[in-house]
């Protein structure tokens, strides 16, 4: 009876974690309908884009661009304003549309490598805070899809926390406790 008793808080448990996982992450689809592209107006395009939003760890950056045309390279500040690959954080994602997840707080800097792509403004300059920075007290939002297409690559979205897993996860709770009652 024990074991089946730890099943059930086992799995109450990891549940409940997941539930609050998922409520944390937003896809920020970059440029909105733009994509990723050299924009007409130069840098100022995604300087203006990033300026009223919030990234968080845990949130994904969706590089849109046509594979071939563009690539996504994450650098360091001084190659950012340069417009060069020296400072590299990893490789270049040469296949659009290109997911990242932001892993770690802070300045990220990112630039397409292709001809003079990024000193004609193709390039993005955010600013990481922690999960831990939603404001207590407060619902954490959905998990969502910024601007107005809705959609990821691979037409995809994982659907928010529904109620129904939220009212499993309470009823495998309310279960373990009742179990503790009975079988202590
Ligand atoms: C972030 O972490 C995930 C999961 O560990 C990993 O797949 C991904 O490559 C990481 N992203 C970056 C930009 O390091
Ligand atoms: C990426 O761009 C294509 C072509 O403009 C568009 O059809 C698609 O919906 C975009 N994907 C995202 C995630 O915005
Ligand atoms: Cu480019």
């Amino acid at each position: 009876m024990d074991k089946m008793l730890y099943m059930i808080v086992f799995s109450a448990l990891a549940i409940t974690s997941m539930v609050h996982d998922t409520a944390a992450q937003t896809v920020h689809v970059v440029g909105d309908t733009m994509g990723w592209i050299v924009p007409s107006n130069g840098a100022v395009a995604y300087e203006n884009w990033a300026d009223d939003k919030t990234f968080r760890v845990g949130d994904t950056l969706v590089f849109n661009f046509t594979t071939g045309r563009h690539d996504v390279l994450q650098v360091q500040e001084t190659s950012f304003d340069g417009c060069n690959s020296q400072n590299a954080i990893g490789t270049a994602i040469m296949t659009g549309p290109a997911s990242i997840t932001l892993n770690s707080t802070g300045d990220h800097y990112f630039i397409c490598t292709f001809g003079t792509h990024c000193q004609g403004g193709q390039k993005l300059e955010i600013s990481v805070s922690d999960d831990s920075t939603r404001t207590p007290g407060t619902n954490p939002p959905p998990r969502s899809v910024d601007g107005p297409t809705g959609s990821v690559p691979g037409g995809i979205v994982p659907p928010p926390p529904s109620s129904s897993t939220t009212l499993l996860a309470s009823f495998l709770l309310s279960l373990s406790a009742i179990a503790l009652v009975i079988f202590h």
